[in-house]
């Protein structure tokens, strides 16, 4: 597997200059050229994995919506448990095809915009900062954009090396296609040729008209290889996925269900209850929080009724592997591989002959959307679906 989580930035030190050196005589055949039309710039500062992965989507959908060239960016991976104890940019193209979300729309990833086309056209002492008002709120003078601003802000610009020279202040804008005219209007391309943004363009959870987008987000070679790699090795078919979102942080979470009245949209919810908050019906506890008799419960039904043979588990914290092997007395292989990286499990779950998610989760919601678009069969934990999850793959966008 190509990533490694080493400390260090791949722009600093004599061997990544030779490095890049290599890499830029290498690709030279493919220059990049400037879009007239600009680009937008963020930093996916909000959440892990699953979060990022919504705001993803919805930027992609922002800059196709003012027609400017996304600058992807590297994952944040948050490595303060393991090595190297800290955070760690992982560029797009390691866990997903770049090129294949061309399809859909114009992309460039963040370190070639760097690389590539920023010292030209986009050089150190001209590089603004767009943010909302109220986020400028929060600094000393009132008028700065918070962009490197703690963590994970500062390591994130400091990764691709770049200092803000000036901030652009908005208001009553939001990133909806409703105010599509007003970013056109108040931001041409001509003068603002580049968007960089503290956060997200975009939504938490994505919303409903852009869950589709997961069709874009496709495995690298790398990651397809890893992952058929481990199902074959460990795996019987058919295999039901589960993923339990059961951690302490999750715990703490969860607990506000009770508490107060969030209702029936809570965090990742709208993929089980509905995006619309009026129809949507409650949200029980045990959706956001299955304890082991609800998981045995509905990992039971579920291999009854699609007669696996094998169960993998994804998990933030304990398996309860033993406890779910002892349900089907060795009748069915109970895996759970714990891996390395996060998405080694996105990818085993999103292959499975039927997957178990939790439907609070976003980490969740990225296997669901996946599945969706592949018409594989999904469900959740602790919420019965009013209908059948099975959707048939969606026409282009
Ligand atoms: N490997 C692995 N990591 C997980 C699993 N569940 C949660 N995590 C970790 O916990 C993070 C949860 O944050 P996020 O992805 O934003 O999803 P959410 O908080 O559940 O909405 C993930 O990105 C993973 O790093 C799991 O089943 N397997
Ligand atoms: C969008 O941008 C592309 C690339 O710069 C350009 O060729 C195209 O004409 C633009 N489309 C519109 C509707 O402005
Ligand atoms: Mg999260």
């Amino acid at each position: 597997m190509a990533v490694r989580f080493q400390a260090g930035d791949p722009f600093r030190g004599k061997l990544g200059f030779l490095f890049l050196l290599l890499h830029a005589c290498l690709s030279s055949g493919e220059e990049l050229k400037w879009d007239e039309n600009g680009y937008v710039l963020y930093c996916p500062c909000m959440g892990r994995f699953g979060n990022q992965a919504d705001h993803f989507l919805g930027s992609l959908a922002f800059a196709k919506m003012l027609n400017r060239t996304l600058a992807v960016p590297p994952w944040i991976v948050y490595r303060h448990h393991a090595p190297p104890y800290t955070n760690v940019h992982v560029p797009y193209r390691e866990f997903f095809q770049l090129g294949a979300l061309s399809a859909y729309h114009r992309v460039v990833s963040l370190e070639d915009f760097m690389e590539k086309l920023a010292p030209k056209y986009w050089p150190p002492g001209q590089r603004k900062a767009y943010c909302f008002e109220t986020a400028a709120q929060r600094s000393a003078d009132k008028k700065t954009c918070p962009m490197k601003d703690g963590n994970p802000f500062g390591p994130f610009w400091d990764y691709v090396g770049v200092e803000f020279d000036q901030s652009i202040l908005f208001g009553g804008i939001s990133f909806s296609a409703y105010h599509q005219p007003q970013w056109i209007k108040k931001f041409p391309a001509s003068e603002h040729p580049v968007l960089a943004l503290p956060g997200a363009p975009a939504q938490f959870p994505v919303v409903e008209e852009h869950v589709g987008l997961q069709r874009y987000v496709v495995w690298s070679a790398n990651m397809v290889k890893e992952g058929e790699e481990h199902i074959a090795a460990l795996l019987v078919r058919p295999y039901v996925g589960i993923h339990l979102r059961i951690g302490i942080d999750w715990q703490n979470a969860c607990r506000l269900l009770e508490s107060d009245d969030t209702g029936p949209h809570f965090m990742a919810s709208p993929q089980c209850v509905g995006y619309n908050r009026q129809t949507a019906p409650p949200l029980p506890m045990s959706a956001c929080l299955p304890n082991l008799k609800e998981i045995s419960r509905t990992v039971q039904r579920w291999v009854r009724k699609t007669a696996a043979r094998s169960v993998y588990i994804a998990t933030d914290s304990e398996s309860h592997s033993r406890d779910i092997e002892k349900l089907f007395k060795g009748k069915v292989k109970v895996v759970s591989l714990q891996p390395d990286l996060a998405q080694t499990d996105l990818y085993i779950l999103g292959q499975a002959d039927h997957f178990i998610g939790n439907c609070v989760s976003s980490f969740s919601a990225f296997v669901k959307r996946e599945r969706d678009v592949r018409g594989l069969s999904s469900s959740f934990f602790g919420f019965e679906m009013p209908t059948n999850t099975k959707k048939e793959p969606k026409q282009e966008l």
